[in-house]
């Protein structure tokens, strides 16, 4: 996309200022995201995104539960007597029409707002999708955390779940079954069956380690069933680059906030551990320089027990380190069913890629397997 065509979407949106330059931002591996500066010193920059409406395909409910939980936690801020709320909690910008998407069809854009009302898949992929926020100037994400940053980002998150608990607008699941293992095993299977990328000879040896833990794997989907694992609001996207850090290293904003819906709750603590307890990043090749890091892992736990134990029920305390390891594992599986179907959901680099970060995430789920017992003990102790 060119810089006049950005700035032609940017015109649909009531912000404040004139446009000076708009410049790519971030490391998403679903939406395209851009910095959008202002000429005026006073005047806020924003954050534009185009929506990957492949994915989200019912944007209108996407938007619905970001506005209903960026409005609560807002309001919780101010009722609270936070000074720099603004600067806590993301604000949307709305359209000329009002709403906090716009809709750009490729050809006509009157007719792309018709379109949008009948839905039908053919009409949705003509157009592309966009929504602005203001950006929170001043602001450092981190990709890799120290035992003080670990403890802060599990008070935080915990505090995200616990200020979302008395929502009482219903969330949709933006994606349907989002962290659903047994789902995402079937779905890997599926696409074992079909084996469209001629790949499934390649990976013989990931397969048997994910068949064998298969099973145990989808734990959590029983219990539900049992009626004894609650859904709860959560962000379901917890890595450590989806928090804002301020100069001084302290946590200010939790972002991307797409998937925040019913989900476990021992899914957003597993989440985070997955990268932020990975010495590694999660597609580095160097597969014998991955270990599970115990410091990272008992700061996040102290914090995120601080900050939820008035609600936690003794079962998903309990099955709090089945998520460390549950996590990398689901991510395994949908890293390899991508590279299975030809790199049709993640953005790669490199052809490999995908089949890299299974890689990743199969050895460092083995390096978690080998701590579960004693993060079992720790937290019991705690
Ligand atoms: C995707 O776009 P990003 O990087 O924030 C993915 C997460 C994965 C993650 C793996 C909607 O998140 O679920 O854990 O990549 N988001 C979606 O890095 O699938
Ligand atoms: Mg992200």
């Amino acid at each position: 996309m060119t810089n006049e065509q950005l700035i032609e979407i940017v015109r649909h949106f009531r912000i404040e200022g004139s446009v000076a330059a708009v410049e790519p931002l971030g490391k998403g591996l679903i939406n395209d995201t851009f910095l959008v500066r202002t000429q005026e010193a006073d005047k806020p920059d924003y954050v534009l995104q185009r929506i990957n409406h492949h994915i989200f395909t019912d944007v209108e409910l996407l938007q619905h539960n970001i506005e209903a939980v960026t409005n609560h936690l807002h309001h919780k801020l101010q009722t609270a007597g936070i000074a720099d709320v603004d600067r806590r909690v993301l604000r949307f910008i709305p359209t000329s029409t009002g709403k906090t998407y716009y809709v750009c069809s490729p050809d006509n854009e009157e007719a792309s707002a018709n379109l949008l009302s009948e839905n039908s898949e053919k009409n949705k992929h003509d157009c592309s999708y966009w929504r602005m926020n203001i950006y929170i100037a001043d602001t450092l994400t981190l990709e890799e955390i120290t035992p003080k940053s670990s403890y802060d980002c599990g008070r935080a998150f915990g505090h995200f779940q616990k200020q979302l608990i008395d929502l009482k607008e219903p969330l949709g699941e933006t994606i349907p079954n989002f962290h659903n293992m047994e789902l995402r095993i079937s779905q890997l299977r599926q696409t074992i069956a079909n084996d469209v990328a001629g790949r499934v000879k390649e990976v013989s040896k990931e397969l048997e380690l994910i068949e064998a833990h298969a099973d145990e794997m989808c734990l959590a989907e029983k219990l539900h069933r049992q009626g004894l694992l609650p859904k709860r609001i959560c962000h379901c996207d917890t890595k450590v680059n989806n928090m804002l850090f301020d100069r001084n290293g302290n946590v200010l904003c939790i972002i991307d906030l797409d998937t925040v819906m019913p989900a476990y709750i021992i899914s957003d603590y597993g989440d985070f551990l997955r990268t932020a307890a990975n010495s590694q990043p999660e597609d580095s090749p160097e597969l014998d320089s991955i270990a599970f890091r115990w410091d990272i892992f008992e700061a996040f736990t102290r914090g995120y027990l601080e900050s939820t134990a008035s609600f936690l029920t003794p079962i998903e305390r309990e099955h709090l380190p089945l998520a460390v390891a549950l996590f990398p594992m689901m991510q395994a599986v949908r890293f390899l069913t991508d590279y299975l179907n030809g790199d049709t959901y993640y953005k790669i680099q490199y052809p490999e890629h995908n089949l890299i970060r299974t890689r990743n995430q199969l050895r460092y789920f083995q390096e978690v397997e080998a701590c579960r017992e004693r993060m079992s003990t720790f937290i019991c102790n705690l």
